[in-house]
């Protein structure tokens, strides 16, 4: 068979895949996407989110790999084929960023940094203060690979961390909350939420008035999982009445966020561009490499995504 890889992807990045692939796993014969290309016999691609028409056209494949951790793209496509594997992306330094992400900006709402900014806005000495990270609850909706990785980190910096997930979990130093039944007690103390849930039926909307409701008051909010978790005007009416202080959003149901969006001038509202973390071209050609070798002496395949779970 050959090993040809259909890459699906923005094109300003096309070059980085191509080196990477060309250094990394010179046996896959690696082609970005052109319109009219002939992909009838490619077996394997490597996609963000569909062209129209792509999969109908496809008519010999055999895995399609995300090129993201969240399938949510993909799989929002009702002509993605059900009886193709497809295979979601868990690479290390993509892990390794969203901590990264994460530990910044849970530093910052921890140590409340708009409230440094106001003091010298007007050139005012004024230490705020702020309690130890012991003292102080972060809770991670979603404990896969990204939110357990944070947990991790933020467990070794000293504070109290709790996870929710749809199945309990044993991690050191992280207090496990799972199903619906308990996220009322996970949230109760999470004085700094962070989301990173995939997006699925079930998700869609959790970060919404009644959840807002029962934080602490005064918490903070990050967002690095989906747009489509937040319910945008529930979030602008609890940051007016200070249920929520502060927040962190990387993702937005429509992206790049419109220019008149009332999120760019909300007080105390922070915006990073859908790039908490990045899938690193080389790190996963290595990874596709191996799942491709594997899968073609027909061993089994790591991170399938379960089509009914949605993840
Ligand atoms: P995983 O699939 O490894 O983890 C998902 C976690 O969410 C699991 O712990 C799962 O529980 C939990 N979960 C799923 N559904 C529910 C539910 N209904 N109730 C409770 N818990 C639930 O995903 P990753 O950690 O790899 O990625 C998470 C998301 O992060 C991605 O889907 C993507 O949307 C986002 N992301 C954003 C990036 C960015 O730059 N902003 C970069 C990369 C990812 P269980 O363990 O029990 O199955
Ligand atoms: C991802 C992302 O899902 O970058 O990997 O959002």
């Amino acid at each position: 068979m050959t090993r040809t890889l259909l890459f699906v992807g923005a094109d300003e990045r096309n070059e980085s895949w191509v080196k990477a692939f060309a250094e990394i796993a010179p046996e896959i014969d690696f082609r970005p996407h052109a319109p009219g290309q002939d992909v009838s016999t490619v077996p394997y691609c490597l996609a963000w989110k569909a062209a129209p028409g792509l999969w109908p056209a496809m008519k010999d494949l055999k895995i399609i790999f995300g090129l993201g951790a969240g399938v949510d793209r993909l799989l929002a496509d009702s002509t993605l084929p059900l009886d193709v594997p497809l295979v979601r992306m868990v690479e290390p330094e993509l892990t390794r960023g969203m901590v990264e992400y994460v530990l910044w900006q849970c530093l910052f709402h921890h140590r409340k940094v708009w409230e440094l900014e106001a003091a010298q806005s007007c050139a005012t000495w004024r230490p705020n203060t702020y309690p130890a990270p012991w003292d102080r609850t972060i809770g991670i909706l979603g404990l896969g690979e990204l939110g357990a990785a944070a947990a991790e980190k933020l467990a070794e910096f000293g504070f109290k961390v709790r996870g929710w997930s749809r199945s309990p979990k044993a991690l050191p130093k992280v207090e496990s909350f799972a199903g619906p039944d308990q996220l009322p007690a996970f949230l109760s103390k999470a004085e700094i939420l962070v989301c990173l849930l995939p997006l699925t039926p079930e998700t869609r909307g959790i970060l919404n008035a009644s959840l807002f409701a029962q934080l602490p008051r005064g918490a903070s909010l990050i967002n690095a999982a989906r747009g489509g978790h937040l319910v945008e005007a529930d979030l602008s009416a609890a940051m007016a009445s200070g249920q929520i202080v502060a927040a962190t959003l990387d993702v937005f149901e429509t992206e790049p966020l419109p220019e008149d969006h009332p999120f760019w001038s909300t007080e105390r509202l922070y915006i990073t561009p859908h790039n908490a973390s990045i899938t690193d071209p080389r790190s996963a050609a290595w990874r596709i490499a191996r799942q491709i070798a594997r899968y073609e002496a027909g061993e089994g395949l790591d991170n399938v995504v379960d089509r009914a779970r949605g993840y």
